[in-house]
């Protein structure tokens, strides 16, 4: 790379290579820094290639442009993150498909006091139906659920004021928090959490927030045995334990993303955990 604070064509290549080859976002800032980048311009240089790059690739292969999405942590980072009231961990993570595991989400108590208050409006757990933009009951998906408003009452309202925080997305960006319960046996068979743009009732729900880009599933409890959530297109699985939780993104609605999942099993005793998706927009 030229010692030059100037984007020209063969800096902008170079920057290209380095995305193209999967390197990290600090891998490209810090040579552009070193060669006297101001921090700020360096990086509107290097979001604005990348983000050109993305669109002509895009746009050449047919691929959904992609949009941004949650990016809580770099890696090979610190090992904890300031999520305002709470000290989060860090785990384990992975690029592609983008998962993150962190621990100490939620204290116990919090826990125990989401499944309380879920307890007694389970319904057996439905899916949104992409042909009508309505829910229907599933037969990949045994667990219960239930669903809280956003900010409808205090638990709420502080846990995703650390969601926020520990990802940089706004409260309004997010949906109520979901509960489910699966007894032994129930389980969430892989999918996929973004909505596919082309089925017929996808229109509807898009319009209210745009597309899911992240999804944080929190571990109520630690089920005996079984119910880890899993990638199976990479052979991931995080464990589910009472008070973690597993972040993954998918900056488009389609399978590149690698970011389909399930909630395996529970083969002994059972498994609660409480869901927050991430959207583009306002989900007002
Ligand atoms: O229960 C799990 O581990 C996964 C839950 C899930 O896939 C979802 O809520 O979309």
């Amino acid at each position: 790379m030229t010692e030059t604070t100037a984007l020209t064509a063969e800096l902008e290549r170079w920057i290209i290579d380095q995305v193209r080859a999967g390197q990290p976002p600090e891998a490209v800032l810090e040579p552009l820094l070193a060669s006297g980048w101001e921090e700020q311009v360096a990086i509107d240089a290097i979001e604005r290639v990348t983000r050109n790059f993305l669109e002509a690739h895009a746009r050449e292969t047919g691929l959904p442009l992609p949009s941004r999405v949650p990016a809580p942590i770099g890696l090979n980072g610190s090992s904890a993150v300031d999520a305002g009231d709470r000290e989060v961990h860090v785990l384990a993570s992975m690029r592609h498909p983008r998962v993150i595991v962190f621990g100490n989400v939620l204290s116990h108590e919090e826990c125990d006091r989401m499944i309380e208050l879920a307890r007694s409006r389970l319904s057996r757990s439905a899916t949104v139906d992409l042909e009508t933009g309505g829910d229907i009951v599933h037969e990949g998906r045994t667990s219960q659920g239930m669903s809280f408003e956003r900010g409808g009452n205090a638990l709420c309202r502080r846990i995703e004021a650390r969601i926020a925080r520990l990802l940089d997305w706004p409260v309004d960006h997010g949906e109520g928090l979901q509960v489910l319960r699966y007894g032994p046996g129930a389980e969430y068979k892989p999918h996929y959490d973004y909505f596919d743009p082309d089925r017929p009732g996808a229109a509807k729900i898009l319009q209210r927030g745009g597309q899911r880009v992240a999804s944080l599933v929190m571990y109520l409890n630690t089920p005996r045995s079984g119910g880890a959530t899993t990638f199976p297109e990479v052979g991931f699985e995080a464990a589910a334990v009472k008070g973690n939780a597993v972040f993954f993104s998918y900056d488009r609605p389609h399978p590149m993303t690698l970011s389909l999942h399930g909630g395996a099993p529970v083969t002994e005793g059972e498994k609660w955990v409480a869901t927050k998706w991430l959207r583009e927009h306002t989900h007002g």
